[in-house]
C-alpha cells in the first residue's frame, strides 16, 4: 500500500489557513481507499430542548485545526498508520426524521460494506440508531459503551419513536445491540421517575454514573468495561453532554455534575484494546458554546476515537 496521505503540512500552510476538513485531512475524493473516515451528519430534528446540533460537524471541524499528527496518550500517529479522510457530510432531510434515518443508514452502509471505519460527527443522538443498524448488518449484535448524561432509552416523545432520547430503546427492540455488553457511562441528572431506570436495566444496560467515575476513578471503570466487552464488536457513542457544562456548555440538554474532558479521554484510551468498529460524537450545539470549549473537547474525543481505530488497523485486528 502507498503511504497514507496525511493532513496539510502546518509548516507550509498555517493551521488557521487551508482546508476546513477534520484535522486538515484529505477529502475522501483525494484518496484511492479510505481505512477510516470522519463524516458529519448535520441533523437536529430529533432534539427535545435546545436545537442547533445541525451546526455541530462544521464547529468540530473548525476546532480540529489544532490537532497534531502524534497522539502520545495512545502512542500512535493515526494518520500515518491508516488512511484517514474527511468524508464530508451525509446530507439528510431536516423536515422528516423517518426519511433522515433511512438516508443515513444507506449513506453509512456504503462505507461499512467497504470496510471503512466511521467516526461520525453529529448531529443529535437520533443518528446513532441508523449507524448501529448499518454496523449490525455486517458485524451482528454490537456491544456499546454510551457516554451520556442521559439514558436515551425512553419510548417516545409526542408519539414519535425516532428522537434523540429514544435511539437505544429502539436498538434493543430491534436486536442490534449485544445486551450482554451495553453500558451507559456518565449518567446523572433528574429523570421522569424510577421506572426510567427499571426499564433501562430490563433492556440489559449497565450504568456507570458520573459519581461512580469520580469515586472509582477512570482506570477501574475502563478495566471493568473492557472485561465485559471482551472481543465483541464495539460501538462507542459519545453525547458531548456527558461532560460537565463547564467542559461542554454548547449542547442541547446540559446537566450539572458531569465528567471532565480529561476523565472522558482517559476512559476512551482505556478501551483502546477493544474491537472498535464505529463511533460517534454527537450533540455539539455551537450556538451555546463559548470560546470553542465544547467543539475543542469534541474534536479531541473524535481524534482519540480515530486513534483507537488506527491502532487496530496497524495490528491488523
Ligand atoms: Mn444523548
Amino acid at each position: 500500500m502507498n503511504a497514507p496521505i496525511g493532513p496539510t503540512d502546518s509548516s507550509l500552510v498555517p493551521r488557521f489557513a487551508g482546508p476546513a476538513t477534520f484535522a486538515r485531512l484529505p477529502r475522501i475524493d483525494q484518496v484511492e481507499k479510505a481505512d477510516i473516515a470522519v463524516v458529519g451528519v448535520p441533523f437536529d430534528t430529533g432534539v427535545s430542548y435546545r436545537p442547533g446540533a445541525r451546526f455541530g460537524p462544521s464547529a468540530i471541524r473548525e476546532a480540529s485545526r489544532l490537532l497534531r499528527p502524534y497522539n502520545p496518550g495512545l502512542d500512535v500517529s493515526p494518520f500515518a498508520h491508516a488512511q484517514v479522510v474527511d468524508a464530508g457530510d451525509i446530507a439528510v432531510n431536516p423536515f422528516s426524521i423517518g426519511d433522515a434515518v433511512e438516508t443515513l443508514d444507506e449513506g453509512a452502509s456504503r462505507f461499512v460494506r467497504e470496510g471503512t471505519r466511521l467516526v461520525t460527527l453529529g448531529g443529535d443522538h437520533t443518528i446513532a440508531l441508523p449507524l448501529l443498524r448499518s454496523l449490525h448488518r455486517v458485524h451482528g449484535p454490537i456491544a456499546m459503551v454510551h457516554f451520556d448524561a442521559h439514558l436515551d432509552t425512553w419510548d417516545t416523545y409526542f408519539g414519535e419513536p425516532y428522537t434523540h432520547g429514544t435511539p437505544f430503546r429502539r436498538a434493543v427492540e430491534e436486536g442490534i445491540l449485544d445486551t450482554e455488553a451495553i453500558c451507559h457511562v456518565g449518567t446523572r441528572g433528574p429523570l421522569y421517575g424510577k421506572k426510567d431506570l427499571e426499564d433501562d436495566r430490563r433492556f440489559g444496560f449497565g450504568i456507570v454514573t458520573s459519581a461512580d467515575v469520580m469515586r472509582k476513578g477512570v482506570d477501574e471503570i475502563a478495566d471493568a468495561l473492557r472485561q465485559r466487552i471482551g472481543n465483541r464488536p464495539l460501538y462507542v457513542s459519545v453525547d458531548i453532554d456527558v461532560l460537565d457544562p463547564a467542559h461542554a456548555p454548547g449542547t442541547g440538554t446540559p446537566e450539572a455534575g458531569g465528567l471532565t474532558s480529561r476523565e472522558l479521554l482517559e476512559i476512551l484510551r482505556g478501551l483502546a484494546a477493544c474491537n472498535l468498529v464505529g463511533a460517534d460524537v454527537v450533540e455539539v450545539a455551537p450556538a451555546y458554546d463559548h470560546a470553542q470549549i465544547t467543539a475543542t473537547a469534541a474534536s479531541h474525543v473524535a481524534y482519540d476515537l480515530v486513534s483507537v481505530l488506527a491502532l487496530h488497523h496497524t495490528t491488523g485486528a
